[in-house]
This record gives structure tokens, C-alpha cells and sequence, in this order.
């Protein structure tokens, strides 16, 4: 991967920081985006040693500026290797008769549609050049239901049709498109879904050993150093400690 050129959404927190690691260690030359700059100022800090870094505030649900940010690399971080599209969230866990309209409308500009916006402007590049890696961040919510998922749920089952149907579209092409699908991991995802209430974000995680950053940046690396003939379509990954439940049944009939 040495001399590779990575983009990341979403690099100050979570899997894309931890990603942002793994790759710098690597000796790739890394975009950072995100909406905070602060931590992506740290995090260039704190890897420019190794790497170099790019950095840009980028909020992936502004469909001009994902294109400005694409369209106004500099040269030596022009010719994307690796996309990452990792920029997403949940909000809420009410069930679908009490969730703020908002919430619903935020997930699905982010997590749908941030992913559209850069995968169209990074992928005419990779095609041009015969080469690239689209790696998108699903979820075991794409794939198994469970109460107050409702939108968030959805948005990740968007993610990977999506990234199915990319492989398709890209076929007779050696740009490879890779769907990775964690479950539980502790990063600020929990904090942003109950809107900074800390303790009911460590609850999530009380008890277990859950998936970590690190861990998803081991996974992203794996897919992306696979031989280039290799596509890794689908990858669901999991804490030992998250398993699935039984069906729920109602037996209070009314
Ligand atoms: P974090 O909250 O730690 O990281 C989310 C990242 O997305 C942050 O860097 C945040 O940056 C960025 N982001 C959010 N909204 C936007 C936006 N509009 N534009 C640009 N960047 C944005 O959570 P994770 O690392 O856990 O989440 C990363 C991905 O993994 C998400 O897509 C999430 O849905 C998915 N995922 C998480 C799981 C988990 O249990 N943690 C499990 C399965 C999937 P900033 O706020 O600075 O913009
Ligand atoms: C994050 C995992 O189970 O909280 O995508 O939806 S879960």
C-alpha cells in the first residue's frame, strides 16, 4: 500500500481516525475530511511525520462542496487509491411514531446520500486510470432489524445494495468496491445518537468487549491489501460479546 493515496470521510473520530492511522502507518499519502477541523488538525499533527496529510473540512451532504473538495486536490493527492466512505451517523432509537422528522431526513442526507455524492465524483477517476477501491461503512443494521433501527437501518441497507450494484456498473474494470458491515464498536457513534448524553452511551457498551476503531481499520486494511484480482464484496464483522436475539413476540393480544 506504500505511496497509495487514501480518502477518508469522516476522519475525526471512530473508524476513519483509527483508519487514518492504520493507512499512515502504512506510508499511504492521506485526504482527511470531516466536519470538525480541530481533530483533523490533530490528527495531521500528530501523523504528518510518517504521512502526508490533506486535510479538508468537508461536510459530505453538501453536494457542491464534496465536488469543489474532489475537483481542488492538490496534484500529489489527485490520483485517489482508496475511498473510504465511512462519514455517517444514527440518530434516536425511537420507534417510527416518535422520531423527529429531522433526525430521519439527517441520516439519510448523510448516510445515503453523502455516499452518492462521493463515490460519483471520486469513481470517473479510478475508472480513467483502470484502478481504485471504493470501501464503504455499512452495518449489521443494513442487514438485521431490530427496535428503533427504522431509518438508520435502512440508510446502511442502501449502503450495501449500493455497493453491490457499484460492482456491477463497474464490471470489465479493475476498480474493486468492498462493503464492510460492523456491529457494536465504541467510538462517538453512541454519543451522537443520544445527542451527548454520555451515560446512556457507555450503557451501550456496558459489560462487553465491543468492537474497537482499531479493529475496523485492521478490516479496511485487509480488504484493501488483498492481490488486485481479489474483490472482497461483503464483510460482516462482530464483538464476540453481539450475537443475533430470538424473534419478539407480542403475547399481550388486545
Ligand atoms: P463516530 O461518530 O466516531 O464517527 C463518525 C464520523 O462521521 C465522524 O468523523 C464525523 O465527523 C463524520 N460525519 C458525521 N456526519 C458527517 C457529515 N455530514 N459530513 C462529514 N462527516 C460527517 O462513529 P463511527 O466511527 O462508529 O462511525 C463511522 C461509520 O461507521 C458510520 O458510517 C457509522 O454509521 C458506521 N458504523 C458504526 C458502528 C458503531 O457501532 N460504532 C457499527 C457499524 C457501522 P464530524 O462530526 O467531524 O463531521
Ligand atoms: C451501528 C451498529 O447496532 O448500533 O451501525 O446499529 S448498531
Amino acid at each position: 500500500m506504500n505511496g497509495k493515496t487514501i480518502f477518508i470521510t469522516g476522519a475525526s473520530s471512530g473508524f476513519g481516525a483509527a483508519s487514518a492511522r492504520m493507512f499512515a502507518a502504512e506510508g499511504c499519502r492521506l485526504v482527511l475530511t470531516a466536519r470538525r477541523i480541530d481533530p483533523l488538525l490533530k490528527l495531521q499533527d500528530e501523523l504528518s511525520g510518517t504521512s502526508e496529510i490533506h486535510i479538508i473540512p468537508l461536510d459530505v451532504r453538501d453536494r457542491e462542496a464534496v465536488h469543489g473538495a474532489v475537483e481542488s486536490l492538490p496534484d500529489r493527492f489527485r490520483n485517489i487509491d482508496v475511498l473510504l466512505n465511512n462519514a455517517g451517523l444514527a440518530l434516536g432509537l425511537e420507534p417510527a411514531h416518535q422520531v423527529d422528522l429531522d433526525d430521519w431526513d439527517t441520516m439519510v442526507d448523510t448516510n445515503i446520500k453523502g455516499v452518492m455524492y462521493c463515490t460519483r465524483f471520486v469513481l470517473p477517476g479510478m475508472v480513467a486510470r483502470n484502478s481504485g477501491h471504493i470501501v464503504n461503512i455499512s452495518s449489521t443494521a443494513g442487514a438485521w432489524p431490530y427496535p428503533g433501527g427504522n431509518v438508520y437501518g435502512g440508510t446502511k441497507a442502501f449502503v450495501t445494495q449500493f455497493s453491490r450494484n457499484l460492482r456491477c456498473d463497474l464490471l470489465g474494470t479493475k476498480v474493486r468496491v468492498t462493503c464492510i458491515q460492523p456491529g457494536m464498536a465504541e467510538t462517538e457513534f453512541s454519543k451522537v445518537r443520544f445527542k451527548g448524553d454520555e451515560n446512556k452511551a457507555s450503557g451501550v457498551y456496558q459489560g462487553t468487549q465491543p468492537l474497537r476503531g482499531e479493529d475496523i481499520a485492521e478490516t479496511v486494511r485487509w480488504v484493501v491489501s488483498q492481490p488486485s484480482h481479489v474483490n472482497v464484496n461483503t464483510l460482516e464483522v462482530m464483538s464476540i460479546d453481539q450475537t443475533w436475539g430470538p424473534f419478539a413476540i407480542n403475547r399481550e393480544q388486545k
